[in-house]
This record gives structure tokens, C-alpha cells and sequence, in this order.
């Protein structure tokens, strides 16, 4: 079930101000996602020996990592209902290369809107969080399915 005209344009119009700072969004959702799941963190084979938060925070590489992973959510975002050329191979990695259980991506996607709310609290309202969340369930629901053709049963 796709979202409609309404919550496409709240969920891109928050994008559009999550955007300029893709790097300090995603730095400070890295850290959220290994400090409230561990776990996450093992996926890494790059940050599994970075200990402390200080460690995380002065990393260059998982600011790289930051900019990485929502400039792939930005466009899948950007293509709304149409989504499934760009999601195919980042599903495909995450089920057979990095192998990623979908209740990974229910993590990060929570974190994801958490982190907006806190740096945008007056352009990110009830709405536009409930079109977010909702954006984020597609995404994640189409990647589950997309999981199970590639094999892996997340
Ligand atoms: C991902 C996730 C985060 C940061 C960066 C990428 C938080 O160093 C490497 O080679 C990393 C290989 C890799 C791993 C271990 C990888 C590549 N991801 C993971 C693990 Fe993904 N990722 C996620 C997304 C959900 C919103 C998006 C858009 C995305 C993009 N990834 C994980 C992980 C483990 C807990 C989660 C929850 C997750 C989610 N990820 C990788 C990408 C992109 C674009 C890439 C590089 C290309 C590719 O497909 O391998």
C-alpha cells in the first residue's frame, strides 16, 4: 500500500531539510543504532573494534558510513511509490552479502525518525512523522519481500 500525494510531500519536504547535513543525520543514527543494539554493530567489520562513544564520534569512516546509508534511503525516498529499481540490489546485498535481519531495519528505521524529531522539532510534526513512519514501513516491507526472493528469510 503506497502512500498518497499529501504524505509524499511531507516526507519530502523534511528530507529536504535532513539533506543539507547528511553526514552529522547519519553519524549521530550509527551511534543510536550500536548503542541501543549492540548486536548491529558486529555487521560491521570496520567498526566492531571502535569501543566507546568517543571513538564512534571522531570516526571519519562512520561519518562516511552516515552519508552512505541515508543518501541510499534519500533516493529510494525520492522515487515514492516507484521504488524498486533502486531498492533490488541494496536488498540483495543486505539479504545475501551483509545478510541483515529485517528487525535490523526496523531498528535503524526508529532511530531514523527519532534523530529527525530531535534536530527538525519545529518542521517535523505529527503528520509528518505518521507519512515518515509510514515511508519507512514501505521501505521496509518491500525489502522483506524482496529478502525472501533473494533466499534469506530476514
Ligand atoms: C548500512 C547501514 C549503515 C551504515 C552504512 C550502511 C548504518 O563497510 C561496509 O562494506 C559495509 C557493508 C554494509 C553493512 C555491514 C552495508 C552496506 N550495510 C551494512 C549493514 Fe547498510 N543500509 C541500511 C539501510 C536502511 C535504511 C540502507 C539505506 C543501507 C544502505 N545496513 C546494515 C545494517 C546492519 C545492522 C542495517 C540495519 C543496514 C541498513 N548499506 C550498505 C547501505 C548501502 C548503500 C551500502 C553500500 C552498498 C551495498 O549495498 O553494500
Amino acid at each position: 500500500m503506497g502512500l498518497s500525494d499529501a504524505e509524499w510531500n511531507h516526507v519530502l519536504g523534511i528530507w529536504a531539510k535532513v539533506e543539507p547535513d547528511l553526514s552529522a543525520h547519519g553519524q549521530e543514527v550509527i551511534i543510536r543504532l550500536f548503542q541501543l543494539h549492540p548486536e548491529t554493530q558486529e555487521r560491521f567489520a570496520k567498526f566492531k573494534n571502535l569501543k566507546t562513544i568517543d571513538e564512534l564520534k571522531s570516526s571519519e569512516e562512520v561519518k562516511k558510513h552516515g552519508t552512505t546509508v541515508l543518501t541510499a534511503l534519500g533516493k529510494i525516498l525520492k522515487l515514492k511509490n516507484s521504488h524498486e529499481p533502486e531498492l533490488k540490489p541494496l536488498a540483495e546485498s543486505h539479504a545475501t552479502k551483509h545478510k541483515i535481519p529485517v528487525k535490523y531495519l526496523e531498528f535503524i528505521c526508529e532511530i531514523i525518525v527519532k534523530v529527525i524529531a530531535e534536530k527538525h522539532p519545529s518542521d517535523f510534526g505529527a503528520d509528518s512523522q505518521a507519512a515518515m513512519r509510514k515511508a519507512l514501513e514501505l521501505f521496509r516491507n518491500d525489502m522483506a519481500s524482496k529478502y525472501k526472493e533473494f533466499g534469506f528469510q530476514g
